[in-house]
């Protein structure tokens, strides 16, 4: 019986985890006190890490579809086998690649995402950023001349906090890696701090706030300019110590001058009485910070909803300064200012609609019609990596059609499940306990500076392979290196060239690769930390509360935040179109269970337990308007799809808006999840319209679907 500290890897929380293992097992999963990250903190899936590890329905080996059905194959076949069926393809844009959420949470993915994309050389590359916070990258990349460059509430210092569209009790927090939520609201309303939620539903977090705002879905953006208005007109404008680096912010106020409080009113559903309140708030707190999630990102203005957010914050004074919005600065990121090239969108455009590029990759929601298109750079090959766009894209029943239709398709995946039960080949990746952590992607979220490594809590078995050397070998696969180049050398050489790069003469140390190449990351960072101190530290290293880092953080060609870019500026007249245009009918959004991690942890029996989790949420007055019974099943229709779905009459929220979950539909055919196909609910996302995106960022509008309910 031993037991390892580690990361829980499910959400971006990044939690300390105590576990405990006997033999090859996690017997028990506790949060760990001495994290100084996380301080014990534990939700319940870190808490069902140990079967969610030990799920039987975790595939161990490589599966290969021949005549219609799967069977085992070792992983020199797998990989001689993929290497074979893809000279079919001479022409990379017929292949296209697909890359879910969990590669944001491995080592893997943190490595080897970017060289994996390069080594294919496609343009068809999809990701579910489109389907989730590509709005913020477009918005700081145009802004601050970086996509990563995202500023995080510094909620421990805060006094005031405006939340829209999101909720982190429930979701643990999202672009903002902040263990234990609620604790540190509830330390800020101890220390007299407050905060305010903006939502259609009264969520955990709304319920716990000192003040709940019900928006009509959608409508953040007019509610968001119109705050901006309020702060020009009651002379709240107060920069503090950011005016030396921003444009020009005056002319802010002559394009907000539509949105005045009383022009919004009618269409968000908020008073305007209660806005120009809101706004003071704003902008007498001495500290405060402005965040929105999902609800402000995946919708029709996404990114001016996403300028919006950030703008409050400047001109409040709020951004770079404890208390405010900051930046934190991860252990492994590259020491010193960087060039100032700026940010732009559509280098390349999709071949059927046209879209522009947007970060290197297209709209998620695009990806069918470049399978369904005939023509030349059809895609008709698909690699799809930690990923179920079964499920999680909008017209999920396109999606399924058009993956179904696929010459060839290849699913890096632990499951047989809604998605990779299209492929023809799945690359198992191993259960969490057998692989090392570092998290690349959150330390650029995290409210505190902080570094920690853990190695794997239970050795990989034999024969068993790591996800990084899954990526690594289908690198090489892609460069035409073949199923069997030499991983190790070609290691060798990368790192070799990354040395002279940087001008170090010091040998990275390290018991594997990816080891070595953190090793050197992190050494040559802005701490100097080593991955040696790391081990040593197994909850952590605390490198203290944020800093401020303007102007060294910007990338802009002006050298300034670009307090009002072009392309943002150009899509108001959309908005304004849009607060002409009432919206009277019956909208559908989404919503978050703390049970829940989108599509794949309903497999585990702790998570599905009791009461169903996938239910439509319907006012009571709406109820009884349309009759519907609460624990009865209503027929939900929209543009694309109907479903049947079992209904909740709650005041939770508002009239004339319906909550679902999105992640659930698990009863579809050839699939190996036997938890998960007993608990199987309905897929939102075959209502959602794969029509309808945030032009700007490409990103789907998940949130505001119309649509019509009536009884089963
Ligand atoms: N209607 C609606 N739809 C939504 C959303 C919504 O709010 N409403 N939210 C959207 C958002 S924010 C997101 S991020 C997307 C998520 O969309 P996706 O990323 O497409 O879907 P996930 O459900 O996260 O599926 C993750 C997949 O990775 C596999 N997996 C698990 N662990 C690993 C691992 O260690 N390695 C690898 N390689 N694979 C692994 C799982 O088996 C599963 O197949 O869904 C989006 N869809
Ligand atoms: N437990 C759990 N945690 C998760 C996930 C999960 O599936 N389950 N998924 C992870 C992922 S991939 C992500 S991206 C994050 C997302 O993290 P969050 O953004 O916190 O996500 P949600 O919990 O969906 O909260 C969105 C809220 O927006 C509200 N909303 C919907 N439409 C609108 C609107 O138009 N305006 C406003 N103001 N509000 C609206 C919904 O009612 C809901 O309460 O969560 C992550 N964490
Ligand atoms: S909050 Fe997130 S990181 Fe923390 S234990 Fe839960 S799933 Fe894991
Ligand atoms: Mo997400």
């Amino acid at each position: 019986m031993r037991t390892v500290f580690t990361t829980c890897p499910l959400c971006e929380a990044t939690c300390g985890l105590e576990l405990t293992v006997e033999g090859d097992r996690i017997t028990k999963v506790r949060g760990d006190r001495e994290d100084d990250f996380s301080k014990g903190f534990i939700c319940p899936k870190g808490a069902s890490l140990g079967t969610l590890d030990a799920d039987p329905d975790r595939l161990a080996q490589p599966l290969i579809k021949r005549d219609g059905e799967f069977q085992e194959a070792t992983w020199d076949e797998a990989f001689a086998y993929i290497d074979e069926r893809l000279k079919d393809f001479p022409d990379r844009n017929s292949i296209a690649m697909y890359l879910g959420n969990p590669v944001v949470h491995s080592l893997a993915g943190g490595l080897y995402a970017g060289p994996l994309r390069k080594a294919l050389g496609s343009r068809n590359v999809f990701t579910a950023s489109t389907v989730d916070q590509m709005p913020k990258h477009v918005q700081v990349g145009h802004m601050y001349g970086s996509i990563f460059s995202i500023p995080v509430p510094d909620i421990d210092r805060t006094d005031f906090m405006l939340v829209l569209g999101a909720d982190p009790f429930s979701s643990n927090g999202s672009l903002w890696t902040v263990p234990d939520v609620p604790g540190r609201f509830k330390d800020l309303q101890k220390r007299g701090g407050s905060f305010v939620v903006v939502d259609p539903r009264r969520s955990r977090t709304a319920a716990a706030a000192d003040q709940h705002v019900v928006i009509r879905p959608g409508t953040d953006v007019f509610l968001l300019l119109a705050l901006i208005h309020e702060l020009f007109a009651q002379d709240l404008v107060d920069l503090r110590e950011l005016a030396e680096h921003v444009t020009d912010h005056s002319v802010i106020r002559e394009h907000v001058v539509p949105f005045s409080p009383e022009a919004v009113a009618e269409r968000t559903g908020v008073a305007a009485d209660t806005i120009r309140e809101l706004a003071r708030k704003l902008a007498s707190a001495d500290r405060a910070a402005v965040y929105g999630r999902i609800g402000t990102t995946t919708v029709e203005f996404g990114t001016v909803a996403s300028w919006a957010v950030d703008t409050l914050n400047i001109l409040t004074g709020n951004l770079d300064r404890a208390g405010g919005v900051m930046w934190p600065l991860p252990a492994h990121s590259k020491r010193g200012p960087g060039k100032g090239k700026g940010f732009g969108v559509g280098r390349w455009h999709s071949r059927v609609k046209g879209h522009p590029e947007v970060m290197g990759e297209y709209p998620a929601v695009t990806m069918v019609d470049e399978i369904e298109t005939p023509g030349e750079g059809q895609v008709r090959a698909l690699f799809t990596i930690g990923g179920n766009p079964a499920l999680s894209l909008p017209n999920s029943a396109r999606v399924n059609a058009a993956l179904a239709g696929l010459d060839f398709m290849v699913s890096v995946d632990p499951y047989l499940n809604e998605t990779t039960r299209h492929a023809d080949v799945i690359l198992p990746t191993p259960p969490p306990s057998r692989r090392d952590h570092y998290d690349i992607a959150f330390l650029n979220n995290s409210v505190r500076n902080v570094v920690k490594y853990s190695r794997a809590a239970i050795p990989l078995e034999e024969g068993r392979v790591d996800e990084t050397d899954i990526f690594f070998r289908l690198a090489t696969i892609f460069s035409g290196l073949g199923p069997s180049a030499d991983l190790d050398a070609l290691a060798a050489m990368q790192l070799a060239g990354l040395k002279q790069q940087l001008g170090v003469d010091f040998e990275p140390e390290g018991e594997t690769r990816e080891e070595r190449l953190l090793d050197l990351k992190l050494r040559t960072g802005p701490y100097g930390v080593s991955l040696r101190q790391l081990l040593d530290n197994p909850h952590g290293i605390d490198l203290g509360p944020l800093t401020p880092r303007l102007p060294e953080i910007l990338r802009t060609v002006s050298g300034r935040i670009e307090l009002t870019p072009q392309p943002i500026m150009d899509d108001l007249p959309r908005v304004l179109r849009s607060l002409e245009t009432p919206e009277t009918e019956l909208v559908l959004v989404g919503r978050r269970h703390l049970r829940t991690n989108n599509s794949w942890m309903h497999n585990v029996p702790a998570l599905v337990k009791g009461k169903p989790l996938c239910t439509l949420l319907v006012n009571p007055g709406d109820a009884s308007r349309l009759g519907i019974e609460d624990g009865k099943t209503a027929q939900v229709t929209s543009r694309v799809g109907k479903i049947e779905v079992l209904v909740e009459v709650t005041d939770d929220i508002a009239p004339g808006v319906v909550s679902m979950p999105h992640g659930w539909g698990h009863d579809l055919p050839g699939t190996q999840l036997s938890v998960a196909r007993e608990h199987a609910g309905v897929n939102v996302n075959l209502l959602t319209d794969d029509l309808r995106i945030d032009p700007l960022s490409g990103t789907a509008v998940l949130n505001g679907t119309r649509v019509q309910v009536v009884p089963a």
